[in-house]
């Protein structure tokens, strides 16, 4: 046991986040970074950066041979692989292990089983997870398919086993179109993921997206830390969440927390995990399960008080969880805006050099960036920028707290989202909590519009 340096195999803010938490636990960090990122801030506060190829993410921050010689040169007894990358490949988790180095991460088995979608559910319905109806398993063939689509009713949607991000997904709304739809998505997700299996489910025409925080030991003691809204998306990219859902009680919170803490205590799940549900008519469908830190954990940290990324430490390190379900509260209310490099009208990227920057502060407010003065923001990854994260005693007053961020954040030198989260706020609808997963793409539709005019 104990982990005295920890190699942090990503870059930009959740780098610098997990950075953050080694060193207030007394540990050394190693930093990886390709040949465009020299400069980065996550390579000037590690205690020693070693560079693992040149700037295609394939070629260095996916490069598994440097980044296991990276931590056998640099003797680090641990690796984190932050969100992205390589924080979902159960065969990377695999060979970290096999090199005696320890894995700041899920089980590769559970790594493996929740990245089949197909298995995930298999998995969530055996331990009790309300699960969306549809086919028990792949859909083998069009005759299946039309079987299972008239069981269920439509419309349904077809999505690939290997699938996430939305691709390979296929609404279809009457049994005509099935055959066509089916081998459509089966084709997308072949090309996409080199595996065409598909299954069926009941198409949800308007939920919101709700997921739950969990951690387990490893040893079958779990927990939740409650659930986030992230329902605030574009083209399957989240642009705001936050915790709690405007729409959840605290009995609902407590009986779908307490249903995923025991699946995940029964599975002997180890680290961090989100349970990812559709939520419609106040019942919750469970949709896919993802084993790694999210972006988004900094709003369940500000209403819990849990330091999400120095558990994940501990636990890799052979530790108990540092709390028990009754210690777990939820205090307030937090929201996250994901800052990008990109023109807020049209969401081309906009890289570029920071000529000023002076990020928001003050009391209950956080920002999670790489960002500085001089910095030049390359063009090979995610334009995500800057988390800003505001926390609140009650929703109101957060949303308040958060204009008054926005009004102070100054990012110059490039485009960003800071403008439509500014409009966002003004907006009454999502004031009042009002919105589901297709609310913020009409709303960028209509502001579009009367933008022409
Ligand atoms: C769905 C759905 C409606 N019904 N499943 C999109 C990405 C993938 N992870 C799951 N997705 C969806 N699955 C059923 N049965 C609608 C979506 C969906 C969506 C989900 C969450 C957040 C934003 C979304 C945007 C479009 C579609």
């Amino acid at each position: 046991m104990t982990i005295k340096k920890i190699l942090i195999a990503n870059r930009g803010e959740i780098a610098l986040r997990i950075h953050r938490a080694a060193h207030e636990m007394g540990i050394k960090t190693v930093a990886v970074h390709s040949t465009a990122d020299e400069d980065a801030m996550h390579v000037r506060l590690a205690d020693e950066a070693i560079c693992v190829g040149p700037p295609p993410a394939t070629d260095s921050y996916l490069n598994i041979p440097n980044i296991i010689s990276a931590a056998e040169v640099s003797h680090a007894d641990a690796i984190h692989p932050g969100y992205g990358f390589l924080s979902e490949n159960a065969k990377f988790a695999e060979i970290v292990e096999a090199h005696g180095i320890k894995w700041i991460g899920p089980k590769p088995e559970h790594i493996r089983t929740m990245g089949d979608k197909v298995e995930a559910k298999r998995t969530a319905g055996a331990l009790g997870i309300p699960l969306v109806p549809g086919s028990p398993g792949p859909v083998e063939n069009i005759e299946d398919g039309k079987r299972i689509a008239e069981e269920i009713g439509y419309p349904v949607i077809v999505k690939a086993a290997s699938g996430g991000g939305g691709r390979g997904m296929q609404v279809v709304e009457s049994p005509d179109k099935l055959e066509s739809l089916m081998s459509q998505a089966s084709n997308e997700a072949k090309a996409a993921f080199g595996d065409p299996t598909v299954y069926i489910e009941k198409y949800l025409g308007d939920p919101r997206h709700i997921e739950f925080q969990v951690f387990g030991d490893g040893n079958g003691h779990a927990v939740h830390l409650g659930e986030r809204d992230c329902s605030l998306q574009r083209r399957h990219q989240k642009v705001l969440e936050e915790a709690p859902s405007p729409v959840i009680s605290d009995a609902q919170r407590a009986e779908m927390g307490t249903t995923v803490a025991k699946a995940m205590a029964d599975m002997a799940y180890r680290g961090a995990g989100t349970i990812e549900f559709l939520y419609e008519n106040d019942e919750f469908y469970f949709i896919e399960m993802n084993t790694r830190l999210q972006v988004e954990h900094p709003v369940t940290e500000m209403i819990t008080g849990i330091d999400l990324v120095r558990e994940q430490i501990r636990v890799a390190d052979g530790h108990p969880l540092s709390f028990q379900q009754e210690d777990i509260q939820f205090h307030g209310h937090a929201v996250e805006c994901r800052i990008n490099a990109e023109d807020p009208k049209n969401f081309t990227p906009s890289p570029g050099k920071v000529t000023g920057y002076h990020p928001a502060g003050g009391m209950h407010v956080r920002v999670d960036s790489g960002l500085y003065h001089g910095y030049v923001v390359p063009p090979y990854y995610d334009s995500m920028i800057a988390k800003l994260i505001v926390y609140g005693k009650n929703r109101e007053g957060c949303l308040m707290r958060l204009r008054r961020a926005l009004d102070e954040f100054v990012i110059e030198g490039m485009k960003t989202t800071i403008p439509l989260h500014r409009e966002l706020l003004d907006d009454p609808e999502f004031q009042n909590g009002d919105y589901t997963i297709k609310w913020l793409e009409e709303w960028l539709a209509k502001n579009a519009e009367s933008d022409e005019t």
